[in-house]
């Protein structure tokens, strides 16, 4: 009866890799650079606008505008008009969701060609829409030696170019990249956009890591490339860009003609958002357009305070013998976890693969959270890919001091293996 229950559409995907991880973290209580939020407060001005927003009347505690809270419609409007180089419309090119997850839900009904490794929950969306997934991974280089930055991970244009078809309706992209780090160059987004542009298919493009770039990368909007502007969603997180996962506020802006279709979506499966967090995301945005490109932006400023934290997981890692890739954006780190030889119960679980044994192992034995990066792999290529692992650091440094003790000891213990 129960499977009755269960329509086609939702097969094989009842399961993800957070409903493990996030179980066996509340267990263990590990030190966490799993998942990827802060451990410590947005900045003040942000909760000062959340604040001010609970306390701004009646008005902030009942239904919005459904597409979009007014203020926060302008306010990403203006912002994005400015860095995008588009006059964008906050009635008809903007709409506001749960989330950048909502977002892109409302944007993947299609036959997508997703490029790995990718956030994971792009291909479950497209199977609950009806649509097919193509997977194209990125690769390190050949022939390059260790490879030590997301920078040397590339795409086979060949391999892209082979995977459009005449059904092929969108692509989705995500840079700076969740788990690589990798930043799109210039030539890399217009390989994508020509693509686009000569097969007629939409780009969504997944930016909710757009302030964090680092060594002098520099994050670049598809939708700015010529001809992109009318094919392209980019999809925002106000949860990534003022650090407060937990607001689930997420945007989608694009042209008029395919935003009426994620509007209809959108207005049949939540309506509409939490008022006051639209608010104080929007006096958040008001804020940063004063400030824009000055020290006193949080946009410069979170990147700067990364940076640090970024040198010191990457240190630690290779001081340990987990080769790291480092990322040039995000605030992910994949480690190559090769030299790693596990002990005990995972070892008999060689059916799994090595990535995910790995890491229930850390967390159990242990007691530090990473995430298996072959989670971020269609099927076809996630066994390729198991032998990395992915560090979070927007932590606080004592987090990240705790989980470098871990890993020495752990180091320890295996040089001192017989
Ligand atoms: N897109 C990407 C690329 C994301 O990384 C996320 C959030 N993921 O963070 C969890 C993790 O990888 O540990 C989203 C979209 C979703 O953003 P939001 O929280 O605004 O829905």
């Amino acid at each position: 009866m129960a499977a009755q229950l269960q329509a086609t559409r939702t097969h094989g995907i009842d399961k993800n890799v957070w409903t493990e991880l996030v179980q066996l973290v509340s267990q263990y209580q590990p030190v966490n650079l799993g998942q990827g939020f802060p451990d410590f407060a947005p900045p003040q001005f942000i909760q000062d606008a959340f604040c001010e927003a609970l306390k701004g009347g009646p008005m902030m505690h009942q239904y919005t505008r459904g597409f979009g809270h007014p203020r926060l419609v302008e306010s990403l409007a203006r912002f994005f008009s400015r860095v995008v180089g588009h006059q964008i419309d906050p009635w008809e090119e903007v709409l506001v969701t749960v989330g950048a997850y909502q977002a892109l839900f409302t944007a993947c009904h299609a036959l997508v060609v997703i490029i790995e490794p990718y956030f994971d929950c792009y291909q479950p969306m497209v199977q609950m829409a009806g649509g097919r997934a193509v997977f194209v991974p990125l690769r390190p280089k050949a022939g390059g030696g260790a490879v030590r930055s997301s920078g040397d991970w590339v795409l086979s244009a060949e391999e892209l170019s082979s995977s459009f078809t005449p059904r092929t309706k969108a692509i989705i992209i995500n840079t700076p990249n969740n788990p690589l780090g990798k930043v799109y160059k210039p030539e890399e987004l217009q390989l994508v956009a020509d693509l686009c542009v000569r097969h007629d298919v939409v780009c969504i493009s997944d930016e909710v890591y757009e302030w964090l770039t680092y060594d002098g990368a520099q994050h670049l909007k598809i939708a700015s490339l010529p001809g992109m502007w009318d094919r392209t969603i980019t999809i925002g997180s106000a949860g990534k860009t003022f650090s407060a996962t937990g607001w689930k506020v997420g945007w989608a802006i694009g042209p008029q003609r395919i935003m009426k279709h994620l509007r209809t979506i959108h207005q049949n499966v939540v309506f509409h958002c939490a008022t006051a967090a639209q608010e104080a995301v929007a006096r958040g945005f008001e804020r940063e357009l004063q400030l824009l490109g000055t020290p006193e932006s949080y946009f410069q400023q979170l990147p700067a305070m990364l940076h640090p934290k970024r040198q010191k997981l990457a240190s630690c890692l290779e001081g340990v013998g987990l080769q790291p890739v480092m990322p040039e954006g995000g605030f992910f780190m994949m480690a190559d976890i090769s030299s790693v030889e596990l002990e005990s119960s995972e070892q008999s679980a060689e059916d799994q693969p090595t990535d995910f044994r790995v890491v229930r192992w850390l967390i159990r034995e242990k007691g530090l959270a990473a995430i298996p990066v072959s989670a971020f792999y269609g099927p076809e290529h996630s066994k390729e890919f198991d032998k990395y692992i992915r560090f979070c650091f927007i932590k606080e440094d004592s987090t990240l001091d705790s989980a470098a003790d871990i890993l020495k000891r752990w180091s320890h213990e295996r040089s001192n293996r017989p």
